[in-house]
């Protein structure tokens, strides 16, 4: 009999680690982790980690001779930033890639006559707001609101949770007859900020990056403007919402894709609250062209009134607590080692 087992994709990207050990601190012992790169030991303590590439049609077919995957947490993408330098490559992994792990869970939940949870994080960069007019006409957006994408990370995003949502519904309607489901649930995530890993390829990284920056007593350039706001979250809470859509009953969801937030901030204001924990910080602003058109249109706070409704979503850390209780002590701490 092959061992039952929670599938984490992209473990060694920044949700990947905070996802793992929460889950394992959870109990969730069968854990399997996957990754291009090699994973630091904290991970190979708490899971059975496979270094390969998800488009590796056969490093799939020998995952599934070994294991029964009851669930998959997606987590390996490319970002935003990233994406614009190598857009072929960030469609290969983050639509192809995803592509590929769907149809190994509708296998596996044909052979296991039961669905397999696919958990899949989406974010802002499936919104395009089209200039800063509409950006602050429309400062609260609904899930179906202004998905007009301008990043290839932000196309593959909004294309993924409809493949996933169309799986899902292909597969429902075949399970008459053929015992087959899927069953995918998705968050669309804010900027995630983290205090004990530091992001890369983004574009909302600069909120992460000045703080990191400030705690390390280095200078920081912020690559958008002051005033360019967007809706951000603190990795503890962003855990939390894959974690609670993958327990939520499945009677009570109303949809596949979920809006979850916490804070909205400007650059400005985080600079702010930077300096306040840490005032010899010093903090500059030159916006880059490219990176400001992207931050620009995405949207400045996103409505989550439904993941509230229907899973009971709620940020445990607002902005306060987010900066005085989680990262900034947890920044101070980490660089003082
Ligand atoms: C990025 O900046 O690409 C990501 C995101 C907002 O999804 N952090």
């Amino acid at each position: 009999m092959r061992k039952k087992i929670t599938l984490i994709t992209g473990v060694v990207g920044e949700v990947g680690q905070a996802l793992v050990k929460s889950l394992a601190e959870g109990r969730d012992t069968n854990l399997v982790t996957m990754d291009i790169r090699p994973a630091p030991d904290e991970i190979t303590h708490l899971s059975i980690h496979i270094q390969g590439d998800i488009l590796d049609k056969s490093l799939l077919a020998r995952l599934v001779s070994e294991y029964e995957i009851t669930t998959i947490y997606h987590m390996a993408a490319l970002l935003s930033t990233r994406g614009e330098f190598t857009p072929v490559e960030a469609h290969q992994v983050n639509v192809e890639g995803t592509m590929g792990l769907l149809q190994l869970a509708a296998e596996q939940s044909e052979w296991r006559k039961e669905p397999v949870l696919f958990i899949f994080p989406s974010s802002i960069a499936a919104y395009g707001m089209p200039d800063l007019k509409t950006k602050a006409d429309f400062p609260r957006v609904r899930e179906w609101e202004w998905n007009y994408p301008i990043t290839m990370y932000g196309c593959n995003k909004l294309y993924c949770e409809m493949l996933g949502t169309y799986f899902s519904e292909y597969y429902r309607q075949l399970a008459a007859e053929q015992p087959v489901m899927l069953d995918f649930r998705c968050v669309r995530f804010p900027g995630l900020i983290s205090a004990f890993t530091v992001p890369s390829g983004g574009t909302s990284d600069y909120g992460p990056e000045m703080l990191h920056a400030a705690a390390k007593g280095e200078a920081y350039t912020c690559f958008v403007r002051a005033d360019t706001a967007i809706p951000f979250m603190a990795m503890p809470d962003a855990v939390t919402a894959l974690v609670k859509l993958a327990q939520a009953p499945k009677s009570g969801l109303r949809r596949c894709v979920y809006n979850v937030t916490s804070f909205s901030l400007s650059a400005a204001q985080i600079r702010d609250l930077v300096v306040e924990a840490f005032p010899a910080a010093q903090i500059s602003f030159q916006p880059d062209v490219k990176r400001q058109r992207i931050v620009d249109s995405w949207p400045a706070d996103l409505n989550d009134e439904d993941a509230r409704r229907d899973w009971g979503w709620q940020p445990a850390y607002d902005v306060n607590r987010s900066f005085n209780e989680y990262l900034i002590p947890n920044i101070i701490q980490r660089y003082q080692k």
